[in-house]
Formats: structure tokens, C-alpha cells, sequence
């Protein structure tokens, strides 16, 4: 165990997307590897004690095995431990990748594809990752649903999701909500968020959540990621960072 932790966290990637950088001109796959591997090496530079992908690091269940294959082999080039969840785009309704592509194989990542939720268990940190595999992207689903307590003997206890931000007294009908009643709730140090393209953080006295926005989307604040610092009986402080070059 560690006294203090640092997490870098993404999502949103969109491996082989080709709708945003169509107007450019070029290859967009090539455009997003470049951005993701890019990403990668920005978020190195803090020295993070592990990763979070929050969703969608792919843009559709039929990305090229080519763009599957460089992103496991990119995942396994990390010095750190990575945990991920499916988002939307990269479901595991139908034909998923992550049915078809063994990423638990990886040495250093844990993808949560459970439907009702399961733990990873990251013993040289202390730290726990709980996520869920979406199948369905419906308003029936709520990511969060289920997320259990902290479990004995962890020090740190993080939950990841992928869904759409619904604020204090806001209601929605659209897929995959998440409740900031959710959020407060949970037992988690730090909520990991994907699927909003800008980054939003969401810290009250009760919960500290964010999403990272997307490495390779330019909307909010830019191509963004987060970093997460924790230590003894502090809220984790949460700092948006956009990478210096726009893809
Ligand atoms: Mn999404």
C-alpha cells in the first residue's frame, strides 16, 4: 500500500472514429492512434501510479483487428496497471470486441465486462476499481447501479462509469444516466467518468467524481484527461490537464 496515489484517468478515445477528422483530410485512423498514443506519453509525464479508461476507447465494435491489436500492444507498453470498462461505443451488446479480444490477457489491465459489476483488485497499490459492462446503452441502464462498499483491507476504492451526467434535480430520458444522487452515494475515493466529450469535474462534500473528457475531441477545454492525487483522510484532488497539441 501506498500513503498517496496517483491516477491518471480517461476515455472517450474513439480508436478508428472517422467522423470528427473526415474535414481534415488524411487517415483518420492513423489521426486517432497518433492522438491516443500522444495521450499516453502526456499522461506519463506525471508518473501515475495507474490508469482509468472511463469508455469508448474505441468508436465502434467494428474497428479493424489491425487498430485492436496496436491499442493492446500500446495498453501492455504502459509502466503502470490499467483498468478499464466498456463505454457505449465499445459495448458488449452483439459481436463486442471484448468478446472477441481477450484484454484481461494483457499483463497490466483489468477490463471490468461484467454485466452486474466486478472488482479489480490491484494489490501492490492497496486499490480497488469496481465497474460495470454495459451490453445496452438504454435508459434502463444506470451505470452505477449496484456499486458495493469499499472492500476490507483496501485503501483506496475507486468506481468507473460510462453514461450521461444527471444533475441534482434534473431528470432525463435518455441512455445510461448517472445521478449525481449515485455519485454522492457510492463509497468510492473517486469516480472515474466517461462519455461527455468535455471534461467536468463534480466534487461535493459527499463524492469526488470527473469526466476526463476525450484525448482525441477538442470540445470544452480541449483534448483533455484528468489526474487524480490522493492521500490519508483528504478528497482527492482532481486536476483537468489538456494535452498541448489539438489532434
Ligand atoms: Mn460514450
Amino acid at each position: 500500500m501506498t500513503a498517496t496515489l496517483r491516477i491518471a484517468h480517461c476515455s472517450d478515445i474513439h480508436l478508428d472514429g472517422d467522423g470528427y477528422h473526415q474535414s481534415q483530410g488524411g487517415d483518420a485512423r492513423m489521426v486517432y492512434r497518433d492522438a491516443f498514443a500522444r495521450a499516453l506519453a502526456t499522461m506519463r509525464g506525471h508518473q501515475p501510479d495507474m490508469m482509468l479508461i472511463a469508455g469508448d476507447l474505441f468508436d465502434a465494435n467494428t474497428a479493424s483487428p489491425g487498430t485492436i491489436e496496436w491499442s493492446m500492444t500500446m495498453l501492455e507498453q504502459q509502466p503502470f496497471p490499467i483498468v478499464m470498462i466498456p463505454g457505449n461505443h465499445d459495448c458488449m451488446g452483439g459481436d463486442a470486441i471484448y468478446r472477441r479480444y481477450d484484454f484481461n490477457q494483457i499483463r497490466n489491465v483489468d477490463n471490468l465486462t461484467s454485466e452486474s459489476g466486478e472488482i479489480a483488485y490491484v494489490e501492490p497499490l492497496g486499490a480497488a476499481v469496481w465497474g460495470k459492462g454495459m451490453i445496452d446503452h438504454s435508459p434502463d441502464y444506470n451505470p452505477l447501479s449496484g456499486c458495493p462498499d469499499r472492500p476490507d483491507g483496501y485503501k483506496w476504492f475507486f468506481g468507473m462509469g460510462h453514461g450521461i451526467h444527471v444533475p441534482h434535480g434534473a431528470d432525463t430520458g435518455r441512455s445510461s444516466p448517472i445521478h449525481m444522487s449515485d455519485i454522492e452515494a457510492s463509497a468510492c475515493d473517486y469516480l472515474a467518468l466517461g462519455h461527455h466529450h468535455a471534461a467536468l469535474e463534480l466534487v461535493t462534500d459527499k463524492a469526488t467524481a470527473a469526466y476526463s473528457g476525450s484525448p482525441t475531441d477538442d470540445v470544452g477545454r480541449g483534448s483533455t484527461y484528468v489526474i487524480i492525487d490522493l492521500a490519508e483522510n483528504t478528497a482527492a484532488n482532481v486536476t483537468v490537464h489538456a494535452i498541448g497539441d489539438t489532434p
